[in-house]
């Protein structure tokens, strides 16, 4: 099934039409209600009378996280505030979120990408559908939410937490889908297991799992534990949130929203556009969002796309499997945390010397996070190489770090001199998750 035939299966041709229709819509759009945009547009010697086809795409300056860190909290937002009706929040890289604003329309969209994407996965009005991704600021909760309503079928606002009541309420009501991250799909068949649930007792039949790196190995895995099609989602929040991507029947990488969000692939390093069919970084331009357009928003996920046509009849390019990333952003249970964000914290801690290590791993299918910091040596000879005050310095920065990352991190204060010191390029991170 299809859920809109005439955008999904429409001829590239006739697509490239609307994409440069809208292209120019859109630069036209940010030029007059964006100072930022203008600001760059002008210093460029553009205007929206220089865009003639999607083609012209290339000539448009780049968007980048730190350009809303610097415009924070609403300086890239297009629509009045009267016409936004949502807001949602994710991380910055240090210090401020990246605040998102969506108008009716925007919300709308969102929705019926959404619905797009379930409908996909094989999703219908009959299903009873769990949302396990977290409600809140982040766009997993809400941003499925409305496409499962807007498709008709139920939804079950599950959020993340409660796993063994959440089983129960799989089996009870006889849940057929379910949205979360891949990490969490494991946790859950781990959860069922360990209450002597079989899947056989379950009516689970399609996952859509995204937010976060996963393999097919963990597919398979997920498939059989669950008893369930598992697909892939893809998003971020920036550009919408979930709903950007996502895999038809055949499982060939993930089809784009493309009359949406416009992608393109370049050499992280040079920023030259990269053609079909090689890896590099990708890049999303808005093409209908009101409440906060992007053009060219470097999303520093490292990918291939795929143009030649998938036998399911949609007419999308495809991306592959995400390869990593053009930064050091780590995604922890489906959170991004930026290793800046932790070395914030610590700089902020008089007692704390600057040399740190964060160590990610994955105990019984959930991220963990360990962030080891040194003391100061004058604290240390001061009483810091006792008990007490290192407890109560590791208490107060898991806090901090809670507050700052909106995840708890295990934290171990280390005497001065034990941490690796950098050997060239700075070894801070030790991700022990293996993704096979
Ligand atoms: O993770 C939106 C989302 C929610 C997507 C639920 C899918 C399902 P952000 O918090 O802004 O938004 O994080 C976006 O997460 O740039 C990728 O690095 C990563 N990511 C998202 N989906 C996938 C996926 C949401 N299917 C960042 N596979 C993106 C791998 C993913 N990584």
């Amino acid at each position: 099934m299809i859920w809109n035939q005439s955008k999904e299966c429409l001829s590239p041709e006739h697509m490239r039409e609307y994409q440069s229709k809208m292209l120019y819509k859109m630069v036209d759009y940010v030029y007059h209600n964006v100072p930022f945009y203008r600001n760059k547009l002008q210093e460029m010697d553009l205007t929206p009378n220089d865009i003639h086809s999607i083609d012209d795409i290339v000539k448009l300056p780049f968007t980048i996280k730190q350009d809303m860190r610097d415009n924070y909290p609403f300086g890239l937002q297009a629509a009045p505030s009267s016409e936004i009706i949502r807001i949602h929040a994710s991380s910055g890289t240090t210090g401020n979120p990246t605040i998102v604003g969506y108008t009716r329309k925007d919300v709308g969209i969102w929705s019926e990408c959404m619905s797009r994407c379930l409908t996909a996965y094989g999703v219908n009005r009959n299903d009873i559908f769990s949302v396990a991704y977290g409600y809140g600021l982040f766009t997993g909760g809400l941003g499925v939410h409305y496409g499962v309503e807007n498709l008709g079928a139920a939804v079950l606002p599950a959020s993340t937490g409660g796993t063994e009541k959440h089983v129960r309420l799989i089996r009870d009501l006889g849940v057929t889908g379910i949205a979360c991250t891949p990490s969490y799909a494991l946790h859950l068949a781990e959860t069922m297991e360990n209450m002597g649930i079989r899947k056989d007792q379950l009516k689970l039949r399609i996952g859509a799992f995204g937010a976060e790196p996963w393999t097919d190995a963990m597919r398979d895995e997920i498939e059989e534990r669950l008893g369930l099609n598992a697909f892939n989602l893809y998003g971020l929040s920036e550009i919408m949130g979930p709903c950007v991507s996502y895999e038809c029947e055949c499982q060939q990488g993930s089809h784009i929203n493309w009359d949406h969000y416009f992608p393109e692939i370049v050499d992280p390093v040079t920023l030259e556009p990269v053609p079909y069919g090689q890896p590099g970084e990708l890049v999303f331009t808005t093409l209908t969002k009101e409440g906060m357009p992007l053009l060219r928003y470097r999303t520093r996920d490292l990918c291939t796309l795929y143009n030649e046509p998938c036998s399911c009849g949609r007419t999308s390019p495809r991306m592959g499997r995400l390869l990593g990333r053009s930064d050091d952003m780590l995604i922890i249970r489906g959170i991004n945390v930026f290793p800046s964000q932790v070395e914030s914290v610590i700089l902020t801690m008089p007692e704390c010397a600057p040399h740190y290590q964060l160590i990610v791993d994955r105990v019984n299918n959930i991220d963990t996070l360990t962030v080891q910091v040194e003391v100061r040596q004058d604290y240390f000879a001061q009483g810091f190489d006792t008990f007490e005050p290192i407890f109560n310095l590791e208490k107060q920065l898991t806090n901090r770090l809670k507050s700052v990352l909106s995840i708890r991190a295990k934290v171990e204060v280390k005497q001065p001199g034990t941490l690796p010191r950098s050997e060239g390029k700075n070894k801070f991170v030790i991700d022990k998750r293996i993704l096979k």
